[in-house]
């Protein structure tokens, strides 16, 4: 749509606008959909960012593309050099960001419905985001696994795998495979939960959508899913999928730790959102 086509819920495509909606209470069912850009903020490097993201940066692990490194066939052939980039990215370390805190304050407020994360992380459960309201498209490291045999992997052994940049072998001795952290790889199956879950935007009332470049499907085509005329919030340095393309979607161009303050303003919770950021 062009920018002068008149949206059909919302009063105007205006942040206002949107904070208005909410704030009239007709948001109750939101969907939040995010990605590595929620996080970089944290200290943790996203992987598309130029200059800063992690495929900008593995020039030091010897691959043949940059995306081998998540890819399922060069694990097998080839698992040191994800272990080496694991020992960065294990959760731990790092603390949620006020974008977090903000997802947390929705479910607070009893107007989540889900959150559908690609992010391994784990920091929208460290933020206090139930489990039962996240769907962790692309795993976590909360598991961990052989990739033959599926066999599991006791945590505390990874830990020490991590730390030392060792391949852990499946501890079923007939198998032997190689173990990795359940998050997926190029070339595996998302969970089973996704699947489960993926038609629930066509029953949200709002969908926000935050850092993430949409560049991996499925996921980038939840948006989609969104009735016709459901607002569209989109939280990102720059402009993605195909938000931006209906009449109800609107853009905040930015960094999300600054859109979702300016959001929380709009809303009246400002206060309320720093308070539960500094509580975690
Ligand atoms: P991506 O492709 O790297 O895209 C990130 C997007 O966020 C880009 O559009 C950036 O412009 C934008 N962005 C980065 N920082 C900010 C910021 N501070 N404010 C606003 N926008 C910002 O990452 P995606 O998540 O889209 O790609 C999917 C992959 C990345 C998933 O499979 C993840 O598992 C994987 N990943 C996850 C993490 C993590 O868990 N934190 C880190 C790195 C990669």
């Amino acid at each position: 749509v062009d920018d002068d086509t008149p949206p059909k819920t919302l009063d105007s495509r205006s942040l206002e606008s949107l904070a208005k909606y909410i704030k009239d209470g007709r948001a109750k069912r939101i969907v939040v959909m995010t990605g590595a850009g929620i996080s970089t903020s944290a200290g943790i490097p996203d992987f598309r960012s130029p200059d800063t993201g992690l495929y900008a940066n593995l020039q030091r692990l010897n691959l043949p593309y940059a995306e081998a490194v998540f890819d399922i066939d060069y694990f097998r052939k080839n698992p040191d050099p994800f272990y080496a980039l694991a020992q960065e990215l294990y959760p731990g370390s790092y603390r949620p960001t006020i974008t977090h805190s903000f997802i947390k304050l929705l479910h607070d407020k009893g107007l989540l419905l889900k959150l559908f994360t690609q992010n391994i992380d784990c920091l929208e459960r460290e933020a206090g985001v139930p489990d039962d309201k996240i769907i962790e498209a692309h795993g976590s490291f909360a598991k961990q696994s052989c990739i033959e045999c599926k066999y599991p992997y006791p945590k505390d052994q990874m830990q020490q795998a991590i730390k030392d940049k060792s391949v852990p072998r499946c501890l079923n001795s007939e198998c032997n495979g190689l173990v990795k952290p359940e998050i997926v790889f190029f070339g595996e199956q998302l969970p089973e939960s996704f699947f489960r879950n993926r038609f629930l935007p066509e029953d949200s009332d709002l969908c926000i959508v935050m850092g993430t470049s949409l560049s991996v499907q499925p996921f980038a085509s939840l948006p989609q899913a969104c009735g016709e005329s459901t607002p569209r919030l989109l939280i990102n340095s720059e402009q993605v999928g195909s938000l931006g393309s209906r009449a109800d979607d609107v853009l905040l161009l930015e960094d999300c730790d600054a859109g979702v303050r300016k959001l929380a303003e709009a809303c009246g919770w400002l206060e309320e959102l720093e308070n539960t950021w500094s509580e975690t």
